[in-house]
């Protein structure tokens, strides 16, 4: 590998992923990352995230070798460590708190679906701990796929891929040219855009997609549910749905058709400030034209209520015809599934134990796709040692300071650990608060297999490691060093192992894969399988019932309604009118950037020249009433905290509405905590309750706020003189919480 020049096949990772590239290296250093014009989803398309790769594999601020804490915490001083004393000293934290309190009290955490997720998953299991949690669970995809296979078996998907494209599309809570890949790639998605006939975009921001769509919802954020269950009550009540496929495969449809016959378009104009005529002429496109597809976005997971408004939402292909059917919503591929030494669960017992598993049981229960912990219950139990402690939390991949709702409740938490030990690429201002911080590989250094699209995937890519640089490790290396140190089985004893094992179990279902090895798959580059149609003609769909269960029985069982309903947001114009009176407006965070993966990337410089600092962005009408005016600081306040960001005034957002930037610290300054408590849009959200019934998560979207220029003095710090806050809050007494829904 290490003479001169090379090119491999890989699948580039700087987001979710899936990108089949060519990398180019020369005496073992990587020289170009080019679009591989072979691979089908990017027809060797690559964006400039992709393009930036080697700027973030040879960045100077890398964490190199491991390093453990000699200063107080949170002071951020470090000293260089060996690997072994590292992992002995992890090895040697968890046999102690195991000891004193039991297992259970070590937690696993993790970010965003990351090529170590599953085994995250896999190291917790084998460990013991039914403490295992992410900050994307419960309000990232999951919602959407736990959702999706109660009631239909599996995630329905966009095809995008065979000769019949989509006439209607309809973009809900998403925005793929931007977001993707996640359930779908970027290039796909553009290509696709040219044909469809219909565009249809729910979105209280008028986004490129928006632009050019032939009909725009603007909606008050956090009422997608009223709207879906609206345009439901327009398609029964016009009997515009697919009656043979509805009479044939569904259940519950009469149920349904009660359920929604109060929410009229009349009912939901008032909610959700769409006009009733677009809400019935959207239900119609939608209705009647074949092929139509869904594509539905994070947007309409992070409030209370989202198991309910992805079921209502996911009724409208399964009504109208649109499942598994050429163009439409592809479904129950699954062609490379997690190694079922990946899926091995816990003893029935333990799993009882985890926080959150005796309320969210769709979720934290044990027929959960990955069973996981309740957020904010392992907060609290950090804080409180309620209804256990929780003494220590090894996190791999996850900048919580940053991504976890209620930031400042996140860092009193680290800062109350007894043992925190964090894995990154960088040192952040979370990884800062650790007594160990290990330094991770990043993706040109690692080998994994990427299987796309998420949720019904029919791609599968070699990623190949190409390089190490430093003292760097994958995750997976990691877990595997501590099970041996630990005595504890994983299934395998190398990265390679676990995914030849993968690749075999795969070739029990699609002959693409027989005898390949990952090796053998390097040089391929990927395994490509085509999208099979009209699946459930033969199997059913694989539900209890074999058909879609609109009524769902299962969650009729574990005690939550069967049937989608609408509940307004706990903090919003109608359901806190007095808290509106002083925080006027509707608070959305997160929206993607195209130059950014959440938080990772403010230290690339070509990636922050194109978007230098945090924006808020606000209507026009709504900053003249305060005299904002574009690039100025304001002040975003919501109960819980207050922010700065700099105005971004545009047209193309309600005026009712204020959109903040998420993931903002900064690396440059070098202080501790890298300017985390200035721009960060977590300080303004809620972790405490109402959650979701049956998933528990919280909010993170569709909050109130109020805004206010960053004028003069009285908004100095007083020790620094700077309109900027830039110290942590103090570390109070531990909150006492209230576990009542
Ligand atoms: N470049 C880049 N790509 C990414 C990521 C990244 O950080 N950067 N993150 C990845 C991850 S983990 C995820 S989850 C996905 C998320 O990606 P998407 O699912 O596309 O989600 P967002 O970009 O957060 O929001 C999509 C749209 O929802 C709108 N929106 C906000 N509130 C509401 C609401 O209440 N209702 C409706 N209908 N719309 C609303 C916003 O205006 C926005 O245009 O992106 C993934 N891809
Ligand atoms: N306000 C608000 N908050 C949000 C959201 C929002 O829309 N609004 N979105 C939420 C969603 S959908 C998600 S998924 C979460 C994402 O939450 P996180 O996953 O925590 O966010 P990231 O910044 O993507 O990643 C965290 C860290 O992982 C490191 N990293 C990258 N690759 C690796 C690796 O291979 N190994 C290791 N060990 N480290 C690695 C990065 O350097 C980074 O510091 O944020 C959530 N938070
Ligand atoms: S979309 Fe994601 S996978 Fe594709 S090139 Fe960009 S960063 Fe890489
Ligand atoms: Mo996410």
């Amino acid at each position: 590998m290490n003479n001169g020049m090379k090119i491999y096949k890989s699948a580039c990772r700087m987001c979710h992923g899936g990108c089949g590239v060519l990398v180019y290296t020369e005496n073992g250093n990587v020289t170009a990352i080019k679009g591989d014009p072979d691979s089908p989803l990017n027809k060797g398309k690559i964006c400039l995230k992709g393009a930036s790769s080697l700027e973030h594999l040879y960045h100077p601020d890398r964490l190199k070798y491991p390093v453990k804490r000699t200063g107080k915490k949170g002071e951020g001083e470090f000293t260089r460590i060996s690997w072994d004393e590292a992992l002995d000293e992890i090895a040697a934290q968890i046999k102690k708190i195991k000891g004193l309190y039991g297992i259970e009290s070590v937690a696993i955490g993790q970010g965003t679906g990351r090529h170590h997720y599953n085994h995250t998953i896999n190291f917790a299991n084998a460990l013991g701990t039914p403490n295992w949690l992410n900050s994307g669970e419960a309000l990232c995809f999951t919602p959407r796929l736990l959702s999706s296979m109660i009631t239909l078996g599996g995630l329905p998907v966009c095809d995008y891929y065979g000769e019949i494209k989509p006439k209607c599309l309809l973009v809900w809570g998403h925005n793929p040219v931007v977001s993707g890949p996640d359930g779908e790639i970027q290039f796909k998605v553009n290509e696709c855009l040219k044909k469809v006939e219909h565009l249809i975009v729910v979105d209280p921001r008028k986004t490129i997609m928006a632009k050019s769509a032939s009909l725009w919802l603007q909606i008050r954020p956090g009422t997608d549910n009223a709207l879906a269950l609206s345009m439901l009550n327009v398609i029964i009540n016009e009997e515009l749905y697919d009656k043979e496929f509805v009479s044939h495969w569904t259940l519950g449809f009469h149920e349904l058709a009660k359920a929604v016959k109060d929410y009229t378009p009349q009912w939901a104009e008032a909610i959700t400030w769409i006009d009733a005529d677009m809400i019935g002429k959207a239900a119609r496109t939608f209705a009647a034209n074949h092929p139509a597809a869904l594509e539905w976005g994070v947007a309409i997971e992070q409030t209370p209520n989202c198991l309910q408004t992805v079921r209502a939402i996911s009724f409208l292909p399964v009504l109208t015809g649109n499942i598994d059917v050429p163009g439409g919503c592809i479904q129950g591929m699954n062609i490379a599934p997690e190694i079922s030494a990946l899926s091995k669960r816990l003893p029935e017992e333990t799993g009882k134990k985890r926080l959150g598993a005796d309320r969210f049981k769709v979720i934290c229960g044990p027929n959960s796709l990955w069973p996981s912990a309740h957020i904010a219950s392992v907060f609290d139990a950090i804080l409180t040692g309620n209804p256990y402690p929780i003494m220590a939390l090894l996190n791999f991949g996850n900048n919580g300071l940053l991504t976890y709702a209620n930031s400042k409740k996140v860092y009193q938490a680290l800062m109350a650990l007894d043992f925190f030990v964090a894995m990154d690429i960088y040192r952040t201002p979370t990884t800062d608060l650790a007594d160990i911080i290990l330094p991770a590989a990043a993706w040109l250094e690692l080998d994994e297999l990427v299987i796309v699209p998420y949720g019904a995937p029919h791609v599968v890519l070699a990623q190949q490691q190409v390089t190490r640089l430093w003292e760097c490790r994958s995750d997976e290396e990691v877990f595997i060093d501590l099970a041996k140190r630990l005595h504890i089985d994983l299934g395998f004893t190398s990265v390679t192992e676990a995914l030849d094992i993968q690749l075999k179990e795969a070739a029990d279902h699609y002959p693409q894969f027989a005898g390949l090895t990952f090796d053998a798959l390097k040089e391929k580059g990927f395994i490509s399988v085509p999208v099979q149609y009209y699946k459930y003609r033969t199997n059913g769909f694989n539900t209890p019932s074999g058909k879609v269960e609109l009524y769902s029985q299962y969650l009729e069982t574990l005690g939550y309604n069967p049937l989608p309903y609408y509940a307004e947001p706990p903090e919003s114009p109608l359901s806190t009118p007095e808290l509106f009176r002083e925080y006027p407006y509707i608070l959305i965070t997160g929206s993607r950037s195209p130059y950014f993966f959440h938080t990772e990337y403010r230290q690339i410089p070509t990636l922050r020249k194109n978007d230098p600092e945090p924006m808020v962005e606000i209507h026009p009408d709504t900053a003249q009433k305060y005299g904002i005016n574009m690039g100025d600081w304001v002040w975003i306040e919501s109960p819980r905290g207050k922010i700065q960001q700099k105005a971004r005034l545009t047209e193309d957002i309600d005026p009712r509405v204020i959109h903040v930037t998420h993931g903002w610290w900064f690396p440059e300054d070098k202080k501790p905590g890298y300017g985390v408590w200035k721009s960060n849009a977590n300080l303004l959200t809620n972790s405490e309750k109402p959650y979701d019934p049956a998933l528990g998560t919280y909010q993170l979207r569709a909050l109130l706020c109020r805004i206010a220029p960053v004028t003069g003095d009285q908004d100095k710090d007083k020790e620094t003189g700077k309109t900027t806050p830039s110290k942590p809050p103090s570390v109070g007494k531990p909150v006492s919480i209230d576990f009542d829904l």
